[in-house]
């Protein structure tokens, strides 16, 4: 009687095979093996004729079928996973072909705040004459923003800085002025040196005033340092930003730290010298502060006043940015109002691109 089951189960799987073949895709696979599997299927019939057996053929030929229909189980899912690949790449035949030599797209690239870019453009200049960059705190102290500085408690010329003071005693630095005294300290004689950097005023704004703004701090320490140097230097500095000869106005100017001391201003490049609200109208632009170091400031930074001199100046880097693109009113390079900051028919300078 097992015999006979045995060429039975062959049967099945050999009917299993031909279905499998004949299958065209994962539904015909489906009805296929319910044929085979299913209660009413032909190895459901084998199962059902177990009961005619002899007592002690049934648990073998239970066990025989039962292991066949594992077996065709597992062929019916070995064919079902090969069409639902062949599916799968068909469906992918079918959808636009990828191209891996076309050009992604293109993320606009971001560009570097204005004041950024002149800030390097400056760096870089003076870089070219050995000036080397240093930093300072913007949190300072009363002793380097004005006591180093010929500044002392109480001298009317700390008015000129409205100041925002701290409850620890320290302040917000007036101006970049703090890191002549603290690169003499560090440095010593001879030196050149620039301090870029962020002040802080307790000032109304306006179209030119900022209450948080850049200025750019260049000290030169050397024998026989004259004005003839720092007019050069300050022209330089200037003709170099705008590619031209600009027009420039020196007029005497009073810091504490200087002697003496002078205002440079360049011609407005907004309204060309005319007069706007931007150069409140005097066709003139405050920015680049000068002088020659006061003696006592060389004391306080360590240094002999009757063997070195040096000169030093204070750019208005924030208003030497707004000059170079045309920014008509200081409050608009911190707007993030891309329009308010670039006027690309006013721009002299090259467009800003960010640096790598
Ligand atoms: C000073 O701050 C001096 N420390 C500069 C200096 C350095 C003089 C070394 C001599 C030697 P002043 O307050 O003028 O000076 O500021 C310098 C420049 O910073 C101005 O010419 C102007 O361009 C810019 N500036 C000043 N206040 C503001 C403000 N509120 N907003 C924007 N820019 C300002």
């Amino acid at each position: 009687m097992l015999e006979q089951l045995s060429q039975d189960i062959e049967k099945a799987f050999a009917e299993a095979d031909e279905l499998i073949a004949a299958a065209g895709n994962v539904d015909e696979l489906r009805q296929a093996e319910s044929r085979l599997t299913g209660k009413q299927g032909t190895l459901g019939a084998l199962l059902a004729a177990i009961g005619k057996l002899p007592q002690e053929d049934r648990g073998p030929a239970g066990k025989e079928i039962n292991l066949a229909k594992k077996e065709i189980i597992d062929r019916f899912a070995t064919a079902r996973a090969r069409l639902e690949r062949a599916a799968d790449r068909q469906a992918a035949a079918g959808a636009p072909a990828f191209d891996p030599t076309l050009p992604g797209n293109v993320v606009p690239r971001g560009s570097v705040h204005p004041v950024t870019a002149v800030q390097w453009e400056v760096e870089e200049i003076l870089a070219r004459l050995g000036f080397i960059v240093a930093t300072g705190p913007e949190m300072e102290t009363d002793y380097y923003n004005f006591e180093a500085l010929n500044i002392p408690a109480l001298h009317p010329a700390r008015d000129m800085q409205d100041t925002f003071w701290l409850t620890n005693g320290r302040l917000l630095r007036t101006h970049t002025s703090p890191c002549q005294v603290r690169a003499m300290e560090r440095l010593g004689p001879p030196l050149r040196v620039i301090a870029p950097g962020r002040c802080f005023r307790y000032e109304t704004e306006d179209a030119s005033h900022a209450n948080t703004f850049f200025q750019l701090e260049g000290l030169m320490i050397d024998r026989n340092i004259s004005i003839a140097n720092l007019i050069a230097v300050m022209k330089l500095i200037l003709n170099e930003i705008f590619r031209r000869d600009v027009k420039v106005r020196l007029r005497p100017g009073f810091f504490p730290f200087v002697e003496p001391g002078f205002e440079l201003d360049m011609s407005c490049e907004i309204c060309g010298g005319a007069g706007c609200p931007t150069c409140k109208r005097s066709g003139w632009i405050e920015i680049l502060p000068c002088g020659m170091v006061h003696p006592n400031v060389l004391r306080f930074g360590g240094i002999d006043p009757r063997e070195y001199t040096g000169f030093a100046f204070g750019l208005g880097l924030t208003r030497l940015a707004m000059m170079k693109y045309g920014v008509q009113d200081i409050r608009g390079l911190n707007s993030g109002d891309l329009r308010a900051i670039i006027r690309p028919e006013q721009r002299t300078g090259p467009a800003i691109i960010a640096k790598d």
